[in-house]
């Protein structure tokens, strides 16, 4: 068989980017897009930051409250002030949808990982050099359509292509021939490779593994005695083996959103209304989709000391664009055990809420 050449593309600071760029005098300032900051008092966390408020050690997924002190902290020393921005999914929705049509141009295997990753498939192509080429063209359009940019990875499969795009974010571009695989990953840390997150990390880090290199002094079967299948896999991973396919089908398996509240409640009336606010959005998002109807409600309740619940309903007839009315008394039958006796005996206060549909039917 011919050599694979995969490419992953990853957009930069993908939320905040696009804000960015889209209201006038933004351009340059340290952003950040997430749940509301209250001066410091919100409770949720960021969505993402562009790389200038990055500067100021602000994350993803890091508490806003504290994404909001380093800014505090930053203008203390002078510099601007980063500025906090809610969630705009529809307009991120668009615009990758454009960064997909773009793609689709100069490319005809492409699947879609996230809203903004894309692998797609350039072995047609047969050279690292006309791979080159095409995915130039692909950033320099994505950055004059919509101004913003994005890092690429190619590779001869899907996991050197993702680890390679997110090597010197942003804007950047790398290749990484067959040959040269190893060399690339030994000197890596283990955190690069995906499936290995934070608890993994901290097992491996124990024994005295940082590095790919460090991992790949352990066997196959020393892997899986420590982790399982999930060690076998790692062990495949670490020498850059991986035989999955670039598939264009992407298998949405739910419709779902969340929130956190700005103060700990069990005032019915606000959670009732945050609940309605949450499920009419995610009720439209179904509309818009390419499902016709859904078979499970999920709702997340998360309480004060973070002890977290859901609870399902399965309808045998399924829910359809509509049965919005139907939908609607389904998710208050889920909710009120939560604000009694029945799953609440405590009357512990709740902190976040959220909304999800399940078992899609196309
Ligand atoms: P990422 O690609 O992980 O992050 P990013 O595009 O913001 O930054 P990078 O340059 O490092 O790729 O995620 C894509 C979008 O998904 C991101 O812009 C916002 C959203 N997101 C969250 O809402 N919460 C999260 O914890 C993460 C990681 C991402
Ligand atoms: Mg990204």
């Amino acid at each position: 068989m011919d050599q694979r050449i995969i490419a992953h593309l990853d957009m930069d600071a993908f939320f905040a980017s696009i804000e960015e760029v889209s209201t006038p005098g933004f351009l340059g300032k340290p952003i950040v897009v997430g749940s509301e900051v209250y001066e410091g008092r919100g409770r949720g966390v960021v969505s993402t930051a562009n790389y200038k408020a990055r500067e100021y050690g602000i994350h993803s997924a890091q508490p806003i409250s504290i994404a909001w002190h380093l800014s505090q902290k930053a203008k203390e020393r002078g510099k601007p002030e980063a500025i906090f921005l809610p969630v705009d999914f529809k307009l991120y929705e668009r615009v990758s949808n454009n960064i997909l049509k773009i793609i689709k141009k100069y490319v005809t295997i492409i699947e879609q990982a996230s809203i903004d990753e894309f692998y797609f498939d350039l072995s047609f192509l047969k050279t690292y050099k006309r791979a080159e080429e095409i995915c130039k063209k692909i950033k320099e359009e994505i950055k004059k359509e919509e101004k913003i940019t994005c890092s690429v990875g190619v590779g001869s499969n899907k996991l050197i292509s993702k680890i390679a795009a997110g090597i010197n974010k942003p804007d950047n571009l790398l290749l990484i021939k067959k040959k040269d695989a190893f060399k690339f990953l030994n000197p890596l840390k283990i955190q690069k490779i995906p499936g290995i997150g934070p608890k993994t990390t901290k097992i491996f880090n124990k024994i005295g593994i940082q590095t790919i290199e460090d991992l790949n002094k352990l066997s196959k079967k020393e892997l899986e005695e420590m982790l399982g299948k999930h060690g076998v896999g790692i062990y495949y991973s670490a020498r850059g083996v991986d035989n999955d396919p670039v598939t264009e089908y992407r298998e949405i398996k739910s419709i779902g959103e969340q929130t956190t509240f700005y103060k700990n409640t069990l005032d019915f009336n606000f959670i009732f209304n945050v609940f309605r606010e949450l499920s009419d959005n995610v009720f439209k998002r179904f509309t818009k989709s390419e499902f016709s109807k859904f078979n499970t409600i999920t709702i997340t309740i998360r309480f004060a000391d973070f002890e977290t619940k859901t609870s399902s309903r399965s309808l045998k007839e399924g829910i359809t664009r509509n049965d919005k009315k139907r939908f609607n008394l389904e998710i208050l039958k889920l909710v009120f055990p939560f604000l009694d006796k029945r799953r609440n005996p405590k009357k512990k206060l709740i902190r976040l809420i959220g909304v999800r549909l399940e078992k899609l039917v196309h």
